[in-house]
Protein backbone atom coordinates (compact mmCIF):
# COMPACT_ATOMS: atom_id res chain seq x y z
CA UNK A 1 0.00 0.00 0.00
CA UNK A 2 3.02 2.37 0.83
CA UNK A 3 3.89 1.79 -2.68
CA UNK A 4 1.00 2.60 -4.16
CA UNK A 5 0.82 5.85 -2.63
CA UNK A 6 4.61 6.82 -3.42
CA UNK A 7 3.52 5.69 -6.89
CA UNK A 8 -0.12 7.70 -6.89
CA UNK A 9 0.91 10.35 -4.80
CA UNK A 10 3.58 12.64 -7.03
CA UNK A 11 1.83 13.29 -9.82
CA UNK A 12 -1.44 14.16 -7.74
CA UNK A 13 0.25 16.46 -5.49
CA UNK A 14 2.19 17.99 -8.18
CA UNK A 15 -1.09 18.47 -10.26
CA UNK A 16 -2.78 19.95 -6.92
CA UNK A 17 -0.08 22.08 -6.65
CA UNK A 18 -0.55 23.32 -10.00
CA UNK A 19 -4.54 23.59 -9.51
CA UNK A 20 -3.88 25.72 -6.45
CA UNK A 21 -0.99 27.98 -7.96
CA UNK A 22 -3.52 28.45 -11.41
CA UNK A 23 -6.33 29.32 -9.09
CA UNK A 24 -4.13 32.21 -7.33
CA UNK A 25 -3.16 33.45 -10.34
CA UNK A 26 -6.94 33.60 -11.50
CA UNK A 27 -7.84 35.51 -8.47
CA UNK A 28 -9.07 38.56 -9.28
CA UNK A 29 -9.36 37.81 -12.60
CA UNK A 30 -11.82 34.85 -13.39
CA UNK A 31 -15.20 34.47 -12.14
CA UNK A 32 -14.82 33.77 -8.33
CA UNK A 33 -16.93 30.70 -8.12
CA UNK A 34 -14.28 28.99 -10.65
CA UNK A 35 -11.76 30.30 -8.58
CA UNK A 36 -13.22 28.87 -5.25
CA UNK A 37 -13.87 25.95 -6.85
CA UNK A 38 -10.74 24.99 -7.46
CA UNK A 39 -9.95 25.97 -4.13
CA UNK A 40 -12.66 23.64 -2.67
CA UNK A 41 -11.71 20.74 -4.89
CA UNK A 42 -7.60 21.08 -3.72
CA UNK A 43 -8.53 21.20 -0.12
CA UNK A 44 -10.68 18.34 -0.60
CA UNK A 45 -8.49 16.36 -2.51
CA UNK A 46 -5.43 17.63 0.22
CA UNK A 47 -7.71 15.89 2.73
CA UNK A 48 -8.91 12.35 1.48
CA UNK A 49 -5.24 11.39 0.12
CA UNK A 50 -4.10 11.61 4.14
CA UNK A 51 -7.54 9.59 4.96
CA UNK A 52 -7.50 5.71 4.60
CA UNK A 53 -6.38 4.82 0.93
CA UNK A 54 -7.06 1.35 1.29
CA UNK A 55 -10.45 1.94 1.60
CA UNK A 56 -12.49 2.58 -1.44
CA UNK A 57 -15.92 4.56 -1.04
CA UNK A 58 -18.32 3.28 -3.55
CA UNK A 59 -22.09 4.83 -3.66
CA UNK A 60 -24.84 3.71 -4.77
CA UNK A 61 -26.90 6.76 -5.88
CA UNK A 62 -29.99 7.21 -7.79
CA UNK A 63 -33.76 8.13 -8.00
CA UNK A 64 -36.30 7.30 -5.53
CA UNK A 65 -37.70 3.55 -5.90
CA UNK A 66 -34.70 2.57 -8.11
CA UNK A 67 -33.71 -0.45 -5.34
CA UNK A 68 -30.47 1.50 -3.95
CA UNK A 69 -31.27 0.04 -0.18
CA UNK A 70 -32.49 -2.90 -1.71
CA UNK A 71 -29.33 -3.57 -3.85
CA UNK A 72 -26.97 -1.82 -1.11
CA UNK A 73 -29.06 -5.35 1.49
CA UNK A 74 -28.02 -7.72 -1.08
CA UNK A 75 -24.74 -6.81 -1.55
CA UNK A 76 -24.19 -6.46 2.04
CA UNK A 77 -25.98 -9.77 3.07
CA UNK A 78 -28.15 -8.73 5.52
CA UNK A 79 -30.79 -6.10 5.84
CA UNK A 80 -29.22 -3.45 7.15
CA UNK A 81 -31.32 -0.31 5.16
CA UNK A 82 -35.11 0.06 5.04
CA UNK A 83 -37.36 -0.94 1.48
CA UNK A 84 -40.32 0.82 1.93
CA UNK A 85 -43.23 1.28 -0.28
CA UNK A 86 -43.29 4.92 0.81
CA UNK A 87 -41.44 6.90 -1.71
CA UNK A 88 -39.04 8.33 -0.91
CA UNK A 89 -37.75 5.96 1.64
CA UNK A 90 -34.15 6.39 2.70
CA UNK A 91 -33.45 9.93 4.43
CA UNK A 92 -29.66 9.70 5.40
CA UNK A 93 -26.68 7.89 4.00
CA UNK A 94 -25.47 4.84 5.77
CA UNK A 95 -22.63 2.66 5.07
CA UNK A 96 -21.89 -0.64 5.27
CA UNK A 97 -18.50 -2.04 5.92
CA UNK A 98 -16.35 -4.83 4.47
CA UNK A 99 -13.09 -5.23 6.89
CA UNK A 100 -13.95 -1.33 8.16
CA UNK A 101 -11.07 -1.38 10.47
CA UNK A 102 -8.77 2.09 9.95
CA UNK A 103 -12.20 3.67 8.35
CA UNK A 104 -13.28 6.02 11.34
CA UNK A 105 -11.89 9.08 10.13
CA UNK A 106 -12.42 8.97 6.62
CA UNK A 107 -16.32 8.23 7.45
CA UNK A 108 -16.25 10.87 10.07
CA UNK A 109 -14.85 13.11 7.17
CA UNK A 110 -17.49 11.31 4.97
CA UNK A 111 -19.83 12.64 8.14
CA UNK A 112 -22.11 9.39 8.00
CA UNK A 113 -22.66 8.02 11.66
CA UNK A 114 -24.32 4.82 10.59
CA UNK A 115 -22.20 1.91 10.05
CA UNK A 116 -23.12 -0.93 9.59
CA UNK A 117 -20.27 -4.46 9.14
CA UNK A 118 -20.98 -6.29 6.10
CA UNK A 119 -21.65 -10.13 6.31
CA UNK A 120 -21.33 -11.20 2.80
CA UNK A 121 -18.54 -12.71 1.18
CA UNK A 122 -15.28 -11.07 2.10
CA UNK A 123 -14.07 -10.85 -1.31
CA UNK A 124 -15.12 -6.77 -1.16
CA UNK A 125 -12.49 -6.21 1.93
CA UNK A 126 -11.89 -2.65 1.75
CA UNK A 127 -15.18 -1.75 0.08
CA UNK A 128 -16.97 0.81 2.05
CA UNK A 129 -20.62 0.92 0.40
CA UNK A 130 -23.30 4.08 1.26
CA UNK A 131 -26.98 3.62 0.43
CA UNK A 132 -27.56 7.27 -0.81
CA UNK A 133 -31.13 8.56 -0.51
CA UNK A 134 -33.05 9.67 -3.87
CA UNK A 135 -30.92 12.61 -5.76
CA UNK A 136 -34.48 13.66 -7.33
CA UNK A 137 -36.31 13.72 -4.08
CA UNK A 138 -39.25 15.80 -2.93
CA UNK A 139 -37.23 16.34 -0.18
CA UNK A 140 -34.41 18.97 0.20
CA UNK A 141 -32.85 17.68 2.63
CA UNK A 142 -32.26 14.16 0.20
CA UNK A 143 -30.94 15.87 -2.62
CA UNK A 144 -28.44 18.34 -0.58
CA UNK A 145 -27.23 14.93 0.92
CA UNK A 146 -27.16 13.25 -2.37
CA UNK A 147 -25.02 16.52 -3.82
CA UNK A 148 -22.60 16.77 -0.99
CA UNK A 149 -21.27 13.01 -0.91
CA UNK A 150 -21.28 12.73 -4.86
CA UNK A 151 -18.67 15.26 -4.62
CA UNK A 152 -16.59 13.60 -2.08
CA UNK A 153 -17.30 9.33 -2.56
CA UNK A 154 -14.61 7.85 -4.53
CA UNK A 155 -16.80 5.65 -6.72
CA UNK A 156 -20.17 6.12 -8.30
CA UNK A 157 -22.56 3.33 -8.65
CA UNK A 158 -25.51 4.80 -10.45
CA UNK A 159 -28.43 2.24 -9.98
CA UNK A 160 -31.46 2.75 -12.37
CA UNK A 161 -34.60 1.20 -13.24
CA UNK A 162 -36.32 0.47 -16.31
CA UNK A 163 -38.72 3.04 -16.36
CA UNK A 164 -36.59 5.81 -15.17
CA UNK A 165 -33.63 5.02 -16.47
CA UNK A 166 -33.84 8.22 -19.00
CA UNK A 167 -34.72 10.33 -16.69
CA UNK A 168 -33.58 13.84 -17.49
CA UNK A 169 -33.13 15.13 -13.63
CA UNK A 170 -30.19 12.05 -13.95
CA UNK A 171 -28.52 12.67 -16.85
CA UNK A 172 -28.73 16.50 -16.67
CA UNK A 173 -27.73 16.84 -13.22
CA UNK A 174 -25.36 14.58 -12.69
CA UNK A 175 -24.10 12.36 -15.74
CA UNK A 176 -23.60 14.57 -18.08
CA UNK A 177 -21.80 16.77 -15.60
CA UNK A 178 -19.74 13.84 -14.05
CA UNK A 179 -18.26 12.70 -17.74
CA UNK A 180 -14.69 13.36 -16.52
CA UNK A 181 -15.12 11.20 -14.05
CA UNK A 182 -16.45 8.37 -15.90
CA UNK A 183 -13.33 6.37 -14.92
CA UNK A 184 -14.86 6.11 -11.40
CA UNK A 185 -18.38 5.24 -12.69
CA UNK A 186 -20.38 1.81 -12.89
CA UNK A 187 -23.99 2.47 -13.74
CA UNK A 188 -26.45 -0.51 -12.84
CA UNK A 189 -29.77 -1.02 -14.55
CA UNK A 190 -31.65 -2.60 -11.50
CA UNK A 191 -35.04 -4.81 -11.16
CA UNK A 192 -34.62 -6.57 -15.38
CA UNK A 193 -36.53 -8.83 -13.50
CA UNK A 194 -39.53 -6.93 -14.07
CA UNK A 195 -38.68 -7.07 -18.17
CA UNK A 196 -39.46 -10.26 -20.28
CA UNK A 197 -35.40 -11.04 -21.56
CA UNK A 198 -35.94 -9.90 -25.01
CA UNK A 199 -36.50 -6.14 -23.53
CA UNK A 200 -33.66 -6.64 -21.14
CA UNK A 201 -31.25 -5.73 -23.97
CA UNK A 202 -32.96 -3.32 -26.17
CA UNK A 203 -33.09 -1.42 -22.37
CA UNK A 204 -29.74 -2.51 -21.86
CA UNK A 205 -28.83 -0.96 -25.32
CA UNK A 206 -30.78 2.12 -25.00
CA UNK A 207 -29.17 3.44 -22.03
CA UNK A 208 -25.94 2.82 -23.70
CA UNK A 209 -26.83 5.33 -26.15
CA UNK A 210 -27.56 7.82 -23.68
CA UNK A 211 -24.71 7.33 -21.43
CA UNK A 212 -23.03 7.69 -24.52
CA UNK A 213 -24.17 10.61 -25.24
CA UNK A 214 -23.71 12.06 -22.01
CA UNK A 215 -19.76 11.65 -22.72
CA UNK A 216 -19.46 8.49 -20.67
CA UNK A 217 -18.65 6.26 -23.37
CA UNK A 218 -16.60 3.10 -21.47
CA UNK A 219 -18.57 3.22 -18.20
CA UNK A 220 -19.43 -0.34 -17.20
CA UNK A 221 -23.54 -1.21 -17.32
CA UNK A 222 -24.96 -4.10 -15.69
CA UNK A 223 -27.88 -5.33 -16.01
CA UNK A 224 -29.31 -6.74 -11.93
CA UNK A 225 -32.07 -7.50 -9.54
CA UNK A 226 -32.02 -6.94 -6.16
CA UNK A 227 -34.90 -9.11 -6.03
CA UNK A 228 -33.96 -12.49 -7.89
CA UNK A 229 -30.25 -11.60 -7.37
CA UNK A 230 -29.61 -11.72 -11.16
CA UNK A 231 -26.21 -10.24 -11.95
CA UNK A 232 -24.84 -9.27 -8.67
CA UNK A 233 -22.47 -11.59 -9.15
CA UNK A 234 -20.83 -9.67 -11.84
CA UNK A 235 -21.18 -6.39 -9.90
CA UNK A 236 -19.93 -8.12 -6.99
CA UNK A 237 -16.59 -9.38 -9.37
CA UNK A 238 -16.45 -5.35 -10.87
CA UNK A 239 -16.62 -4.07 -7.28
CA UNK A 240 -13.74 -5.94 -6.00
CA UNK A 241 -11.87 -5.19 -8.80
CA UNK A 242 -12.22 -1.82 -8.06
CA UNK A 243 -11.46 -2.16 -4.75
CA UNK A 244 -8.69 -4.23 -4.91
CA UNK A 245 -6.68 -1.73 -7.09
CA UNK A 246 -7.19 0.53 -4.66
CA UNK A 247 -6.92 3.38 -7.58
CA UNK A 248 -10.27 4.70 -7.43
CA UNK A 249 -9.75 7.56 -4.79
CA UNK A 250 -6.55 9.08 -6.93
CA UNK A 251 -8.61 8.82 -9.73
CA UNK A 252 -11.44 10.41 -8.49
CA UNK A 253 -9.15 13.37 -7.30
CA UNK A 254 -7.33 12.92 -11.32
CA UNK A 255 -10.74 13.81 -12.37
CA UNK A 256 -11.91 16.36 -10.27
CA UNK A 257 -8.64 18.45 -10.44
CA UNK A 258 -8.83 18.11 -14.24
CA UNK A 259 -12.93 19.54 -14.09
CA UNK A 260 -12.05 22.26 -11.31
CA UNK A 261 -9.13 23.19 -13.97
CA UNK A 262 -11.44 23.36 -17.19
CA UNK A 263 -13.59 25.91 -15.39
CA UNK A 264 -10.80 27.59 -14.93
CA UNK A 265 -10.35 27.85 -18.67
CA UNK A 266 -9.16 26.38 -21.36
CA UNK A 267 -5.37 25.29 -22.13
CA UNK A 268 -4.30 27.76 -24.13
CA UNK A 269 -0.84 29.21 -24.84
CA UNK A 270 0.00 32.30 -23.97
CA UNK A 271 0.57 34.75 -26.92
CA UNK A 272 3.83 36.63 -26.83
CA UNK A 273 2.47 40.50 -26.22
CA UNK A 274 3.82 42.48 -28.67
CA UNK A 275 3.79 46.48 -27.01
CA UNK A 276 3.44 49.30 -29.43
CA UNK A 277 5.34 51.49 -27.03
CA UNK A 278 6.32 53.83 -29.97
CA UNK A 279 3.75 55.44 -30.23
CA UNK A 280 3.14 55.84 -26.73
CA UNK A 281 6.32 57.43 -26.26
CA UNK A 282 5.67 60.11 -29.01
CA UNK A 283 2.56 60.82 -27.23
CA UNK A 284 3.84 60.93 -23.78
CA UNK A 285 6.48 63.72 -25.40
CA UNK A 286 4.16 65.48 -27.13
CA UNK A 287 2.31 65.89 -24.05
CA UNK A 288 4.65 66.71 -21.93
CA UNK A 289 5.63 69.86 -24.16
CA UNK A 290 9.53 68.22 -25.35
CA UNK A 291 9.38 69.86 -28.31
CA UNK A 292 9.13 73.56 -26.36
CA UNK A 293 11.45 72.10 -23.86
CA UNK A 294 14.05 71.13 -27.13
CA UNK A 295 13.60 74.50 -28.92
CA UNK A 296 13.75 76.37 -25.10
CA UNK A 297 17.36 74.61 -24.49
CA UNK A 298 18.94 75.54 -28.03
CA UNK A 299 17.56 78.87 -27.00
CA UNK A 300 18.16 78.90 -23.77
CA UNK A 301 21.99 77.94 -24.36
CA UNK A 302 22.92 81.04 -27.00
CA UNK A 303 21.01 83.48 -24.50
CA UNK A 304 23.63 82.00 -21.73
CA UNK A 305 26.41 82.06 -24.23
CA UNK A 306 25.71 85.67 -25.27
CA UNK A 307 25.44 86.66 -22.06
CA UNK A 308 28.73 84.85 -20.93
CA UNK A 309 30.96 85.92 -24.09
CA UNK A 310 29.20 89.04 -25.58
CA UNK A 311 30.71 92.17 -26.29
CA UNK A 312 30.79 93.69 -22.38
CA UNK A 313 29.63 96.97 -24.00
CA UNK A 314 25.96 95.34 -25.35
CA UNK A 315 25.90 92.26 -23.33
CA UNK A 316 24.16 93.62 -20.57
CA UNK A 317 21.55 94.28 -23.12
CA UNK A 318 20.54 90.67 -23.22
CA UNK A 319 21.00 90.13 -19.25
CA UNK A 320 17.64 91.97 -19.28
CA UNK A 321 15.47 89.44 -21.33
CA UNK A 322 14.91 86.17 -19.41
CA UNK A 323 16.55 82.64 -20.09
CA UNK A 324 14.13 80.42 -22.37
CA UNK A 325 14.58 77.56 -20.70
CA UNK A 326 14.81 78.52 -16.85
CA UNK A 327 11.31 80.46 -17.82
CA UNK A 328 9.99 77.10 -18.25
CA UNK A 329 11.52 76.70 -14.58
CA UNK A 330 13.85 74.04 -16.20
CA UNK A 331 17.32 74.00 -14.40
CA UNK A 332 16.39 76.16 -11.73
CA UNK A 333 15.71 73.21 -9.45
CA UNK A 334 18.20 70.65 -9.39
CA UNK A 335 18.19 67.85 -8.03
CA UNK A 336 19.54 67.03 -4.55
CA UNK A 337 22.56 64.48 -4.97
CA UNK A 338 23.57 65.97 -8.34
CA UNK A 339 25.21 68.82 -9.65
CA UNK A 340 22.69 70.97 -11.87
CA UNK A 341 25.07 69.96 -14.64
CA UNK A 342 24.05 66.34 -14.82
CA UNK A 343 23.09 64.62 -17.40
CA UNK A 344 22.96 66.01 -20.61
CA UNK A 345 26.55 67.20 -19.90
CA UNK A 346 27.82 63.93 -19.22
CA UNK A 347 25.89 62.55 -22.29
CA UNK A 348 27.82 60.35 -24.63
CA UNK A 349 27.08 60.89 -28.66
CA UNK A 350 24.12 57.96 -28.22
CA UNK A 351 22.51 60.28 -25.86
CA UNK A 352 21.36 57.14 -23.43
CA UNK A 353 22.11 58.64 -20.10
CA UNK A 354 18.55 59.22 -19.96
CA UNK A 355 18.33 56.35 -17.46
CA UNK A 356 20.30 57.76 -14.86
CA UNK A 357 18.16 61.08 -15.53
CA UNK A 358 14.96 59.15 -15.39
CA UNK A 359 16.19 57.46 -12.48
CA UNK A 360 17.21 60.27 -10.27
CA UNK A 361 14.04 62.04 -11.28
CA UNK A 362 12.01 58.69 -10.01
CA UNK A 363 14.26 57.71 -6.91
CA UNK A 364 14.19 59.22 -3.39
CA UNK A 365 17.05 62.28 -4.22
CA UNK A 366 14.92 63.99 -6.61
CA UNK A 367 12.28 64.96 -4.26
CA UNK A 368 12.72 68.71 -4.67
CA UNK A 369 12.73 68.79 -8.56
CA UNK A 370 8.93 70.76 -8.68
CA UNK A 371 6.86 71.07 -11.62
CA UNK A 372 8.16 72.09 -14.49
CA UNK A 373 6.40 75.66 -15.79
CA UNK A 374 5.80 73.62 -19.44
CA UNK A 375 2.38 74.43 -20.48
CA UNK A 376 -0.13 71.55 -19.50
CA UNK A 377 -1.21 69.28 -22.13
CA UNK A 378 -3.97 69.99 -24.16
CA UNK A 379 -7.57 67.96 -24.57
CA UNK A 380 -6.07 66.75 -27.71
CA UNK A 381 -2.96 65.58 -26.32
CA UNK A 382 -3.83 64.08 -23.39
CA UNK A 383 -6.60 62.44 -25.35
CA UNK A 384 -3.67 60.95 -27.78
CA UNK A 385 -1.35 59.56 -24.32
CA UNK A 386 -4.97 57.81 -23.71
CA UNK A 387 -5.57 56.22 -26.99
CA UNK A 388 -1.38 55.18 -27.25
CA UNK A 389 -2.37 53.46 -23.82
CA UNK A 390 -5.53 51.74 -24.96
CA UNK A 391 -3.88 50.38 -28.17
CA UNK A 392 -0.72 48.96 -26.08
CA UNK A 393 -3.74 46.99 -23.69
CA UNK A 394 -5.49 46.14 -26.83
CA UNK A 395 -2.33 45.11 -28.66
CA UNK A 396 -1.44 43.14 -25.87
CA UNK A 397 -4.85 41.49 -24.52
CA UNK A 398 -5.68 40.60 -28.82
CA UNK A 399 -5.48 36.75 -28.50
CA UNK A 400 -6.32 36.37 -24.67
CA UNK A 401 -9.49 34.93 -23.52
CA UNK A 402 -12.30 37.52 -22.31
CA UNK A 403 -11.40 38.07 -18.80
CA UNK A 404 -7.37 37.84 -19.56
CA UNK A 405 -7.54 40.45 -21.84
CA UNK A 406 -10.17 42.91 -19.66
CA UNK A 407 -7.40 42.07 -16.94
CA UNK A 408 -4.49 43.06 -19.59
CA UNK A 409 -6.34 46.27 -20.62
CA UNK A 410 -7.06 47.40 -17.34
CA UNK A 411 -3.13 46.90 -16.10
CA UNK A 412 -2.32 48.97 -19.15
CA UNK A 413 -4.52 51.82 -17.23
CA UNK A 414 -3.65 51.16 -13.90
CA UNK A 415 -0.63 53.42 -13.41
CA UNK A 416 -1.76 56.04 -15.86
CA UNK A 417 -2.92 58.91 -13.14
CA UNK A 418 0.96 58.60 -12.34
CA UNK A 419 2.19 59.62 -15.95
CA UNK A 420 2.27 63.77 -16.00
CA UNK A 421 3.92 64.27 -12.53
CA UNK A 422 6.71 61.53 -13.77
CA UNK A 423 7.19 62.66 -17.06
CA UNK A 424 7.18 66.29 -15.96
CA UNK A 425 9.42 65.31 -13.14
CA UNK A 426 12.26 63.26 -15.89
CA UNK A 427 11.80 66.30 -18.37
CA UNK A 428 12.61 68.29 -15.48
CA UNK A 429 15.58 66.51 -14.34
CA UNK A 430 17.08 65.13 -18.03
CA UNK A 431 16.85 68.85 -19.58
CA UNK A 432 18.34 70.68 -16.72
CA UNK A 433 22.08 69.42 -17.82
CA UNK A 434 21.08 71.34 -20.57
CA UNK A 435 22.00 74.77 -18.63
CA UNK A 436 25.61 73.48 -18.22
CA UNK A 437 28.22 76.12 -19.33
CA UNK A 438 30.75 74.98 -21.03
CA UNK A 439 34.20 75.53 -20.49
CA UNK A 440 35.00 77.79 -23.16
CA UNK A 441 32.84 80.11 -22.13
CA UNK A 442 34.81 81.20 -19.33
CA UNK A 443 38.03 81.43 -21.75
CA UNK A 444 36.43 83.71 -24.06
CA UNK A 445 35.07 85.61 -21.53
CA UNK A 446 38.45 86.60 -19.93
CA UNK A 447 39.48 87.62 -23.54
CA UNK A 448 36.46 89.77 -23.96
CA UNK A 449 37.57 91.58 -20.96
CA UNK A 450 41.45 91.79 -21.40
CA UNK A 451 40.10 93.31 -24.74
CA UNK A 452 37.91 95.52 -22.99
CA UNK A 453 40.85 96.55 -20.80
CA UNK A 454 42.64 97.02 -23.45
CA UNK A 455 40.35 99.30 -25.59
CA UNK A 456 39.48 101.07 -21.86
CA UNK A 457 43.14 101.54 -21.17
CA UNK A 458 43.21 102.76 -25.05
CA UNK A 459 40.41 104.80 -24.68
CA UNK A 460 42.23 106.94 -21.66
CA UNK A 461 45.90 106.88 -22.90
CA UNK A 462 43.90 109.15 -25.53
CA UNK A 463 41.52 111.01 -23.20
CA UNK A 464 44.99 111.81 -21.08
CA UNK A 465 47.07 112.92 -24.12
CA UNK A 466 43.98 115.34 -25.12
CA UNK A 467 43.97 116.90 -21.73
CA UNK A 468 47.95 117.58 -22.07
CA UNK A 469 47.43 119.69 -25.57
CA UNK A 470 44.62 121.22 -23.87
CA UNK A 471 46.24 122.53 -21.07
CA UNK A 472 49.55 123.00 -23.58
CA UNK A 473 51.66 120.91 -21.51
CA UNK A 474 54.87 119.16 -23.61
CA UNK A 475 53.52 115.76 -25.54
CA UNK A 476 55.47 112.88 -23.96
CA UNK A 477 56.84 110.31 -26.78
CA UNK A 478 54.11 108.20 -28.58
CA UNK A 479 55.13 104.92 -29.10
CA UNK A 480 53.52 103.68 -32.45
CA UNK A 481 52.83 100.67 -34.34
CA UNK A 482 54.34 101.25 -37.99
CA UNK A 483 52.78 104.77 -37.96
CA UNK A 484 49.44 104.31 -35.85
CA UNK A 485 50.25 105.46 -32.00
CA UNK A 486 49.46 102.40 -29.33
CA UNK A 487 46.60 103.89 -27.62
CA UNK A 488 44.70 104.24 -30.75
CA UNK A 489 45.80 100.70 -31.28
CA UNK A 490 44.46 99.96 -28.22
CA UNK A 491 41.00 101.71 -28.74
CA UNK A 492 40.05 100.70 -31.94
CA UNK A 493 41.80 97.51 -31.83
CA UNK A 494 40.11 96.44 -28.63
CA UNK A 495 36.81 97.02 -29.88
CA UNK A 496 36.98 95.71 -33.04
CA UNK A 497 38.43 92.19 -31.37
CA UNK A 498 35.83 92.70 -28.76
CA UNK A 499 32.95 92.88 -31.76
CA UNK A 500 34.61 90.40 -33.81
CA UNK A 501 35.02 87.77 -30.24
CA UNK A 502 31.20 88.04 -30.01
CA UNK A 503 30.29 87.31 -33.45
CA UNK A 504 32.56 84.28 -33.34
CA UNK A 505 31.20 83.17 -30.17
CA UNK A 506 27.54 83.58 -30.67
CA UNK A 507 28.46 81.57 -34.38
CA UNK A 508 29.93 78.50 -31.86
CA UNK A 509 26.81 79.08 -29.34
CA UNK A 510 24.53 78.69 -32.02
CA UNK A 511 25.63 75.55 -33.09
CA UNK A 512 26.36 73.99 -29.82
CA UNK A 513 22.92 75.33 -28.67
CA UNK A 514 21.45 72.90 -31.74
CA UNK A 515 23.81 70.22 -30.60
CA UNK A 516 22.52 70.26 -27.10
CA UNK A 517 19.23 70.62 -27.93
CA UNK A 518 19.75 67.39 -30.32
CA UNK A 519 20.82 65.62 -27.56
CA UNK A 520 18.47 66.36 -24.95
CA UNK A 521 15.96 65.89 -27.59
CA UNK A 522 16.81 62.38 -27.83
CA UNK A 523 17.89 61.67 -24.01
CA UNK A 524 14.01 62.83 -23.34
CA UNK A 525 12.84 60.67 -25.51
CA UNK A 526 14.55 58.07 -24.28
CA UNK A 527 13.57 59.33 -20.71
CA UNK A 528 10.18 59.37 -21.13
CA UNK A 529 10.13 56.09 -23.01
CA UNK A 530 11.33 54.78 -19.77
CA UNK A 531 8.37 56.49 -17.91
CA UNK A 532 5.61 54.82 -20.32
CA UNK A 533 7.66 51.42 -20.00
CA UNK A 534 7.41 51.73 -16.46
CA UNK A 535 4.01 53.06 -15.77
CA UNK A 536 2.66 51.44 -18.70
CA UNK A 537 4.25 48.60 -20.38
CA UNK A 538 5.26 46.85 -17.26
CA UNK A 539 1.91 46.36 -15.86
CA UNK A 540 1.05 44.64 -18.81
CA UNK A 541 3.89 42.40 -19.23
CA UNK A 542 3.46 41.95 -15.75
CA UNK A 543 -0.52 40.80 -16.32
CA UNK A 544 0.94 38.79 -19.29
CA UNK A 545 3.63 37.08 -17.36
CA UNK A 546 0.75 35.84 -14.73
CA UNK A 547 -1.58 34.77 -17.53
CA UNK A 548 1.69 33.04 -19.01
CA UNK A 549 1.97 31.30 -15.31
CA UNK A 550 -1.66 30.74 -15.10
CA UNK A 551 -2.04 28.36 -18.71
CA UNK A 552 1.23 26.82 -17.75
CA UNK A 553 -0.43 25.59 -14.06
CA UNK A 554 -3.40 24.93 -15.61
CA UNK A 555 -1.65 22.52 -18.07
CA UNK A 556 0.12 20.84 -15.52
CA UNK A 557 -2.80 20.70 -12.77
CA UNK A 558 -4.20 18.60 -16.17
CA UNK A 559 -1.31 16.50 -17.36
N1 LIG B 1 -39.15 -6.38 -8.83
C1 LIG B 1 -38.15 -5.77 -8.22
N2 LIG B 1 -38.41 -4.87 -7.27
C2 LIG B 1 -37.38 -4.27 -6.66
C3 LIG B 1 -36.04 -4.53 -6.99
N3 LIG B 1 -35.26 -3.79 -6.22
C4 LIG B 1 -36.07 -3.05 -5.42
N4 LIG B 1 -37.33 -3.35 -5.68
C5 LIG B 1 -38.50 -2.77 -5.05
O1 LIG B 1 -38.53 -1.37 -5.33
C6 LIG B 1 -39.02 -0.66 -4.23
C7 LIG B 1 -38.03 0.40 -3.82
O2 LIG B 1 -36.87 -0.21 -3.38
P1 LIG B 1 -35.82 0.56 -2.48
O3 LIG B 1 -34.63 -0.32 -2.35
O4 LIG B 1 -36.43 1.08 -1.24
O5 LIG B 1 -35.50 1.75 -3.40
P2 LIG B 1 -34.54 2.98 -3.10
O6 LIG B 1 -33.84 3.30 -4.35
O7 LIG B 1 -33.73 2.69 -1.93
O8 LIG B 1 -35.59 4.14 -2.79
P3 LIG B 1 -35.38 5.43 -1.89
O9 LIG B 1 -34.77 5.00 -0.60
O10 LIG B 1 -36.73 6.03 -1.73
O11 LIG B 1 -34.51 6.31 -2.65
C8 LIG B 1 -39.22 -1.68 -3.12
O12 LIG B 1 -40.59 -2.01 -3.06
C9 LIG B 1 -38.41 -2.84 -3.55
O13 LIG B 1 -38.96 -4.06 -3.09
C10 LIG B 1 -35.80 -5.50 -8.02
O14 LIG B 1 -34.68 -5.81 -8.40
N5 LIG B 1 -36.90 -6.08 -8.59
MG1 LIG C 1 -33.45 3.62 -0.13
Amino acid sequence: MKLLRRKEGPSLDSRLAALLEAAELAEGRLPEEAVSGARTVAERAGVRRTLSIDHTVAALAGATGSGKSSLYNALAGTDLAAVGVVRPTTSAAQAALWDGEGSGPLLDWLDIPQRHPATSASDLSGLVLLDLPDHDSIQVSHRLEVDRLVELVDLLVWVVDPQKYADAALHDRYLRRLAAHRGVMLVVLNQVDRLPDSAVDRCLRDLRRLLDEDGLAGVPVLAVSARTGAGLAELRALLNDRVAERKSWSTRLAADIATAAARLGAPEEAPAGQAKDRALTAALCEAAGVPLVVEAVAKGHRHRAVVATGWPVTRWIRKLRPDPLRRLRIGTMAPVGGPVGGPVGELPAGGSSGKSAASSGQGPGAEVVGRTSVPAASAVQRARVETAIRDVGEAAAADLPGPWAAAVRQAARSRSQELTDAVDRVVATTSAGATRRPRWWRAVNVLQWVVFAAMVAGALWLGGLFGMDYLRLPQPPLPTVGVVPWPTVLLVGGALAGVLIALLSRLAAWAGGRRRARRTARALRTAVGRVGDDLVLAPVRAELDRYARFTEALTRARA
